[in-house]
């Protein structure tokens, strides 16, 4: 049985541009989840660094921070049962080539040729970085 939990989603740049924000939404709520708090910001580059701090020194990781600073960012505290995982699986796996159809990343990502794949959407991977990404976010 999983516990009542909270985890944050991101819609990243590609997602606002794409006006995908409701959509994406949608997916949560019809699955079951609650909005808790929202907010479209641009995050600064220390917020980006702090949250993709896993990253550092990665091929990608300067331009996944580039990307992230490219437009605006809605961030989303999103509570369920089970939320943490839940919501991964409704994101799909990263590339959104071999994302599954029926996730987000499947059925509305894809591939652009850039040095980091662009994939819509965020979503904590653990109740550790749950807790931490939240607290950077809200
Ligand atoms: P996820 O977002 O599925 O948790 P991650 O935390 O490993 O994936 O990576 C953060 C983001 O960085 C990911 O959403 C897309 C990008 N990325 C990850 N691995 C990459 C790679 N090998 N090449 C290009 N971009 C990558
Ligand atoms: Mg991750």
């Amino acid at each position: 049985m999983s516990e009542l939990q909270q985890t944050l989603v991101l819609v990243k740049p590609d997602g606002v541009k794409r006006n995908l924000i409701g959509e994406i939404i949608r997916r949560c709520e019809a699955k079951g989840y609650v909005v808790l708090d929202l907010k479209k910001i641009q995050p600064s580059r220390a917020l980006l660094e702090e949250h993709y701090a896993e990253h550092v020194g990665k091929p990608f990781f300067e331009p996944l921070v580039e990307f992230m600073l490219s437009g605006d960012v809605v961030a989303i505290r999103l509570e369920g049962h089970g939320v943490i995982d839940g919501f991964r699986s409704l994101a799909g796996s990263t590339n959104p080539t071999s994302a599954a159809p029926g996730t987000i990343r499947g059925d509305l990502g894809r591939e652009w040729g850039t040095k980091v794949v662009q994939n819509l959407v965020h979503g904590s991977d653990s109740p550790e970085s749950a807790e931490r990404e939240l607290g950077l976010w809200f």
